[in-house]
């Protein structure tokens, strides 16, 4: 029996910060880097929030009234059944300025940010929001809608109260709309400027709580319209407010700009120029400015102009801008389920993670605003060609939340906004998964980078700092997934944590994979080998073994990483663990069978009388050890990876799968299951459709057209045909998804071959469906 301080201690454990000095704490993270990134549009899922990078900042956000069947709703947070007929960035630059449009039914909304450090502002500097309300009034029903109604808040987390402009005494005019004081910035104004004629009600609330905002103003505006028949908030407050609320009235069309700035107490704080500096007509000039850099850095980077159409142009421009303009910051503790271990020895479920921040990309404001890990490593093959402070930040803060055993959570589900987002069984983050560590590729093209000297020398010794420092970070990382996920064979692994129990899935999930459904064998159990795993961990010994050289440390940890990245890319051992003669193709291993179906069963509940009807997988012949017959996705990671030979026969296989419209190939993508798999769009459980079972997702297809990219430039006798494929497939992809982006306004998360490439799942995807931005500049990492 372990004592008190024992059992702490091991429970402990895996909620126990990996023990080096943080990235984020390393001199180039501190400073100016800092406090230029200090104000951003931090908060992607509301459709215009502003916040800093600090745990408890002072929250800007806007609100605004449409109308759903007739009757008043407010748009704040980004939802899906608002149906906007399209909301992103269609610039944005991960700094300071962006441009955003709102396709609200009748009305388009256009909201810019811009971000200046002026003379005598304080820390982090000043920040301006346009608001341009115009409308179509064909569409809009006028008694609904002959006046917009906006509302725009300030809310301070760390609860500092906040006074009404019109309290002020000496203000400069009377455009103040709120003031208060903070630690980190000093004192701090809010203006409103505008031509147009506007009213302006408010309402001030004090409450620690900032999940349900939408719900505040709307239950007291509702109050207030009840008693006196008036669509305004009450011009009324809490005591010692930390929430206030300004909504502004006006007639179509309609423009204001809301201006804050800071270091206002401060002697000679020039408060009066800088509000002039970033409203009216000084701010228009600043927008086309930022707008034409904005453009001029899209042309210099990407370099589309001889590639792709403008329209095409147009959709890459949105990629990169709703990418950079999604990067939230977030600030937590993620949940953690304790192992069964632990649990019964316990009789506690769960144990929080320690606080933490997160400043990371999104995959889709409305579905999934939070932090995904193997999401993460795509994003950053696009961020790190943009802007490579942020993508070293990003990278960085990711490497920090990893605990001493070299884990890092998968979703990071952090504080209550993002917590109110999702249902309360998906939160707990399971130490037992892992999730494809993608960070490696894109910490590739950082090495690459830094060694051919295609960066400049700031770059190259800001990579080098970072490498230096993440370098046992991510030798524990490396560890994790090399001592916990490996399998019986000499360089085999499988994905740890599938489900042995269950009898209600066709084939039990594989989430840590980031493939969810994709099928693996029936029966999983310590046989399994998942090829997958196996290739990013080939990639990850490959990254680790040059940055080793990088970092001149070829000792024989170095040699470690280059052993094991030559023993996971020999072709002979790969082709014995993986390959299937006959078809041709790289499987899975594991206990499996191909007959199993979902049946309905009556199932006797004990709780009640009556029997219920349920679908129970029903398998009519004994599983076997044996590969794993299902081609898609995961048998083309040897490709992908560029372990085949291009002089080797099987490397034509490959590519006759590829091109086989009875398999894979389609002319929106490829599948992620070939059509002949037994599961090809086949349901999981009654609740679960087809998810990786044959719709077209962009990363794997990015790096499916990087490896046809490098086999059409490889000599060999398949080149010619690697060329023609590759072709064909990135016109297919940018035609698809730019189709679709100006026929339904979004990017989106899959997209379905049954239905001519139409988008499918989550939207906006502004993550690596983005990586067709990628494809039209035709820039792949080299393998
Ligand atoms: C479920 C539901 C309202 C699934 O893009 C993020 C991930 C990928 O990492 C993964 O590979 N997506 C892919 O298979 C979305 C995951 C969403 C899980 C949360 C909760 C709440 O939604």
């Amino acid at each position: 029996q372990p004592n008190e301080g024992e059992k702490q201690v091991e429970k402990l454990r895996v909620i126990t910060p990996f023990p080096a000095p943080k990235l984020m704490d390393l001199e180039q993270f501190q400073g100016d880097h800092k406090e230029n990134l200090y104000w951003g549009t931090y908060r992607p899922h509301v459709y215009l929030g502003i916040r800093s990078r600090t745990p408890r900042s002072l929250i800007a956000g806007l609100m605004w009234i449409g109308v759903k069947d007739g009757r008043y709703v407010m748009r704040h947070i980004c939802e899906d059944s608002d149906e906007l007929s399209r909301y992103g960035w269609t610039h944005h630059n991960g700094r300071d300025f962006g441009r955003q449009v709102i396709v609200d039914h009748g009305m388009t909304l256009t909201t810019d940010f811009l971000k200046v450090k002026g003379e005598g502002s304080g820390y982090g500097g000043d920040w301006a929001v346009r608001i341009d309300a115009q409308h179509d009034k064909s569409k809009l029903d006028e008694e609904l809608w002959g006046t917009g109604h906006f509302f725009f808040y300030v809310a301070d987390e760390e609860g500092n109260s906040l006074r009404l402009g019109r309290d002020k005494l000496d203000t400069h005019d009377s455009s103040l709309l709120v003031y208060g004081s903070r630690k980190d910035i000093g004192d701090w104004e809010l203006h409103t400027d505008s031509k147009d004629n506007m009213e302006i009600h408010y309402s001030g609330f004090r409450t620690p709580h900032f999940h349900n905002l939408t719900e505040l103003v709307l239950g007291t505006l509702g109050a207030h319209a009840r008693r006196v028949g008036l669509l305004q908030l009450p011009d009324s407050s809490d005591n010692l407010p930390n929430i206030l609320v300004f909504q502004m009235s006006a007639k179509f069309p309609f423009r204001t700009d809301v201006a804050f700035i800071s270091g206002t107490g401060l002697k000679r704080s020039r408060s009066e120029q800088r509000l002039n500096s970033i409203t009216g007509d000084l701010l228009s000039n600043k927008l086309i400015e930022k707008q034409r850099d904005f453009e001029d850095k899209y042309k210099a980077l990407f370099n589309l102009t001889d590639k792709v159409e403008s329209e095409s142009a147009t959709v890459g421009r949105a990629a990169i801008g709703n990418l950079l303009g999604g990067i939230g910051y977030f600030y937590g503790q993620s949940k953690i389920a304790l192992t069964q271990d632990l649990r019964r020895k316990y009789g506690e479920d769960f144990v929080s993670y320690w606080p933490a921040e997160l400043y990371t990309a999104v995959p889709s404001r409305s579905f999934f605003p939070r932090g995904f890990l193997w999401d993460e490593g795509f994003h950053q093959l696009l961020i790190c060609r943009w802007d490579i402070q942020i993508c070293l930040d990003i990278i960085g803060h990711w490497l920090d939340l990893m605990n001493v055993d070299g884990w890092i959570p998968r979703e990071q589900i952090l504080g209550a906004e993002a917590r109110s987002k999702v249902p309360e069984e998906f939160i707990p983050q399971h130490p037992t998964n892992g999730n494809p560590p993608t960070l490696f590729l894109a910490l590739h093209d950082l090495v690459r980078g830094t060694s051919r000297n295609i960066f400049t020398t700031t770059e190259i010794n800001e990579v080098s700092s970072f490498l230096d420092r993440a370098f046992v970070r991510l030798e524990a990382w490396f560890h994790w997934f090399n001592s916990t996920q490996s399998g019986k064979n000499v360089g085999s692994y499988y994905w740890h944590g599938r489900d042995q129990a269950t009898i209600r899935e066709l084939n039990p999930k594989t989430l840590s994979s980031g493939l969810d459904d994709y099928p693996r064998a029936s029966h999983p159990d310590g046989e399994e080998r998942h090829l997958d795993l196996r290739c990013w961990m080939l990639r990850a010994a490959d990254c680790m073994s040059s940055i080793t050289v990088l970092l001149g440390k070829q000792n024989d940890l170095g040699k470690e990483y280059q052993s094991t990245a030559s023993l996971l890319s020999n072709f002979e051992l790969l082709n014995q663990l993986h390959f299937d003669d006959v078809a041709g193709a790289y499987f899975d291993f594991g206990n499996h069978s191909e007959k199993v179906r979902l049946a309905w069963r009556q199932i006797e509940t004990l709780s009640s009388n009556h029997a219920s009807r349920e679908l129970i997988r029903e398998v009519t012949e004994r599983p076997q050890l044996r590969l794993v017959p299902h081609i898609g996705y995961v048998s083309l990671f040897p490709f992908m990876m560029g372990l085949i030979p291009s002089s080797s026969p099987i490397l034509e296989k490959q590519l006759n799968h590829i091109s086989n419209r009875s398999t894979l190939w389609t002319d929106y993508g490829l599948l992620s299951l070939a059509k002949s798999s037994t599961l090809y769009m086949k349901r999981n459980t009654e609740h679960d459709p087809p998810y990786w079972r044959g719709p077209i997702w962009m990363n794997m297809n990015y790096m499916i057209l990087s490896a046809l990219h490098h086999y059409s430039i490889e000599d060999g006798p398949y080149k010619e045909r690697a060329k023609t494929i590759y072709g064909e497939l990135r016109q297919n992809l940018i035609r698809n998804v730019v189709d679709n982006y100006f026929k339904t306004g979004y990017l989106w998360e899959q997209y379905d071959q049954k239905k001519k490439g139409k988008g499918k799942g989550a939207r906006p995807f502004t993550g690596w469906t983005s990586l067709v931005l990628l494809i039209m500049a035709e820039a792949y990492p080299e393998i």
